[in-house]
Order: C-alpha cells, then structure tokens, then sequence
C-alpha cells in the first residue's frame, strides 16, 4: 500500500492500517563546501544512518529536494543508486520556485526510471511538488527576504505537469504531496494546492519562533501548536513532518539557544514524544550541507553512527534536561559565503530550513537571491513569522 496516514499520539486522529511511519533526514544536494554530493557521498550518508547507535528505530528513508545531480542540467540526480546500493526509502522533491517550468526535473526523474527502473520505483515512497514555495510568497516570506516563491495555481499546474507526466509510469502509485511551513496552510488563497495532492509535509522549526516563547522548555508547545493547525488545514490528507530539529550550535534567536543538551532535548520532546514511528518524519539534520546557515542541526559529526547525543528514547514520562540557559556561541559561521541568510531579520519568525535548486535557466532567480549555483542545492535557513 502507498497510503500514509501519520498521526500524532497527542491528537486524537486515528492511523490507518497501512500506515508506514518511516523515519529519516532531509538531505540537500551539497556538500557543505558547497560542491555537489556524488554518489559515494549519499552512500555514506544512508549507510550512517541506518545504523545510527541507540535510534528509535531505523533511519531508513531519505528526502530530497531535487532529481537533478548537482551540475547538471538534466542527469538524475546520484541520491538514487546510493538509495538503491542501500535499500533506502526515497522521499523525492521537485524543486518549483523560481521557474516557469519542471520539465528539467522530470527529464531527469524520467531517465533515473529508464536507467534503474523498478529498483528505483520501489523505493520512492512519496513526492513532493515544490518545497516552501508558498511561505517564501507570502507576507512574511517577502518580509523576510525569503528567496523567489512560487504561487499556488504555479505550484497546483507543476503537480498536473507531473502527474500527466508519470500517470503510466512505474511510479503512477506514489503520492503526491507538497511541503511548506505550517502557516501557509490555513491561508485559504493556497487551498489549491492542498486539494491537488494526496499528502501535506510539514516543515517546523520552534527554535526560530522569535516573539513567541520559544525558550526549549516551549518548543514541544510550539511544535504542536503548530502541527495541530496544519493538521486541521489539511483535513483528511495525510501530514508528514518534512524537516524539524534544534541546532547544536549557532546564533540565540530570542530565547531559543543552540547547545548539544537543547538539541537533545528537542528530540526527546518533539522526536520521542510526538513523531517517531507516529508520523512519517524527516528530521534535519543527519551532517550539515548549508555553508550559509549559521545554525548546525547536524546530529552527528562527520556521519559517525555515535550521535553527538543520546538518540535512545527515554522512557515515557521521563523528561530529559535542558540547557535554555546555556551561554550561546556564534561561532558557527561555517564559511558562510554572504548567502542572503545573513540578511534576515532576526526579529520575528520561525525559520524553516529550506533548499534551493536553480534547474533550468529559468530558475536562476533563486539561485540569485540565495547566491548558489546552478544546478546545486544547499539548505538555507529562511524565515517565517507565525502569526
Ligand atoms: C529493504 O528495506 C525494506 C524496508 O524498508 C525491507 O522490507 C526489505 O526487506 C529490504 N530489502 C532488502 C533486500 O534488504
Ligand atoms: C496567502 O497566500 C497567498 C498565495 O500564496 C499569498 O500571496 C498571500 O501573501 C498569503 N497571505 C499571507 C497573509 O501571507
Ligand atoms: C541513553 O538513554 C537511554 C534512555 O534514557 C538510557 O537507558 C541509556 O542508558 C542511555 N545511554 C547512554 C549511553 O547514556
Ligand atoms: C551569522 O553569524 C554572524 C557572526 O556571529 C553574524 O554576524 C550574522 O549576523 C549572523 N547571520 C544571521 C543571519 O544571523
Ligand atoms: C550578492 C553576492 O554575494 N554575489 C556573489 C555570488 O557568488 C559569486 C561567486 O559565485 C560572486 O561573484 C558574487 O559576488
């Protein structure tokens, strides 16, 4: 069965029988020098994941943004013979912003299928048409300097691109979906594009809910507050949580501090609690690949299985320490190479990671905005403001 229903054990919404609750990480398409990853570089990054010490369970999938290789126009991106060498579940991404049209995305999809075929197929358990589009066009994204967008009859023609394209291809049974922040979707001008899909993805970040409580001890309150509302925009239609994490280092948003405790604790609370082998769940981060983000939401250093804190659930009940009063450190500039990141107001908003891809000539814009080259991915943290 390809239906997914994820649930959170704190709502009171049913799982279906066929739900698979899988768990892993998002992962862009860079190395954080900024070079494309190749194919031994997802390899390593599957391989570490799928036996990382002490895990919940097993980090068996992976989310992408983008099917096209870094540096190419239309060569399938390498991510797919790694998810193969390694039986990994594939969450796959078509980057939408910024561009009039998929059809690079798709030629490259079409010729991972010609070359691996049902090796391939098997593996893809979603995918998701666009990523933040709609939170970069609305009020706060703009404000935020967020990076080009794209508009929900953009983002609703993109899913029928595609699903014309693939309606009798091996993969016609995969959903569709798109992923965004949680307030575009109680905004009702983007209803489109909640009822062309067959699933929602859900990327949240409390730590970046300045003006909001977002102190450690708040973010699981937070996180709910927010899953519950995209929930409830949504409907019927299944929510995946696409990206979410605490970083370990980095700046202080408001009360939100970076330390290896706090990133603990966030898993504990919003992972343990709330997510894993509850909702399909995609944290960020496994490594990181963002030399323009400040913040580090790695998990582990250099993929070692030992993760720089204790993955291993605690019992129910149980709540671990946190350290909001932890000292910050602004050490994690990480090279950053004057992304437009550096720009964002600090002020309000909860951040989202975000990826951006330039995949054809016409999506430059966004490789303009946030200074990448084409053909690349990197994440990028953005901001958005809950209102
Ligand atoms: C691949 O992984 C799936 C779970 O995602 C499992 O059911 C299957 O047995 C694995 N196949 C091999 C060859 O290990
Ligand atoms: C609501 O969504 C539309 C379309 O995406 C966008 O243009 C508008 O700015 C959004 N409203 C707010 C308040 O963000
Ligand atoms: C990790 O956490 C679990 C659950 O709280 C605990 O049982 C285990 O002893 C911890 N492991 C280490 C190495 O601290
Ligand atoms: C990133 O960190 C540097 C050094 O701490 C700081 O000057 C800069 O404003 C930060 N950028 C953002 C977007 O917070
Ligand atoms: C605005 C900005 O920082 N532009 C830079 C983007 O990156 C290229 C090199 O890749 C620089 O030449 C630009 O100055």
């Amino acid at each position: 069965m390809r239906a997914i229903a994820g649930y959170l054990a704190v709502s009171a919404l049913a799982m279906t029988a066929s739900a698979q609750n899988y768990l892993g990480f998002s992962t862009g398409s860079t190395k954080i020098d900024g070079s494309a990853k190749v194919q031994a570089d997802y390899e390593a990054e599957f391989t570490a994941a799928q036996n990382l010490i002490g895990a919940p369970g097993v980090f068996n999938a992976a989310r992408l943004y983008t099917n096209i290789q870094g540096g190419s126009n239309t060569d399938p991106i390498e991510a797919f013979a790694a998810a193969i060498a390694t039986n990994t579940s594939l969450l796959l991404g078509i980057w939408c912003s910024g561009t009039t049209t998929i059809q690079p995305e798709l030629t490259a999809l079409q010729a991972g299928l010609t070359k691996y075929g049902s090796k391939l197929a098997k593996l893809v358990i979603g995918i998701s048409i666009g990523s933040e589009d709609l939170y970069r066009n609305s009020v706060t994204g703009v404000k935020n300097k967020a990076g080009v967008g794209a508009d929900p009859d953009v983002i609703v023609g993109f899913i029928n691109d595609y699903r014309t394209a693939f309606k009798s291809s091996l993969l016609k049974d995969v959903p569709v979906g798109h992923v965004d922040t949680w307030n575009v979707f109680p905004n009702a001008t983007n209803k489109g594009v909640i009822d062309a899909v067959d699933w929602i993805g859900l990327d949240e970040y409390p730590y970046y809910q300045s003006g909001q409580g977002n102190t450690i001890d708040n973010a699981a309150n937070l996180f709910k507050t927010a899953f519950d509302a995209a929930k409830a925009a949504v409907g019927d239609k299944p929510l995946w949580v696409t990206e979410t994490g605490w970083p370990y280092t980095g700046m202080t948003w408001d009360q939100a501090v970076p330390s290896v405790a706090n990133a603990k604790a966030y898993w504990d609370s919003v992972g343990c609690a709330m997510l894993f082998n509850k909702v399909p769940t995609f944290w960020y981060d496994l490594e990181d690949d963002n030399a323009g983000n400040n913040e580090s939401f790695a998990i582990t250093d250099s993929l070692s299985t030992k993760a720089r804190f204790n993955l291993t659930c605690p019992p129910p009940g149980v709540v671990s320490s946190s350290s909001s009063a932890a000292s910050s450190t602004s050490s994690a500039t990480k090279g950053s190479s004057g992304t437009k990141t550096s720009s964002v107001s600090k002020a309000t908003g909860t951040g989202t990671s975000t990826s951006a891809a330039a995949t054809s000539t016409t999506t430059t814009n966004a490789g303009a905005v946030l200074n990448l080259s084409i053909g690349t991915i990197v994440g990028v943290v953005a901001f958005a403001c809950l209102l």
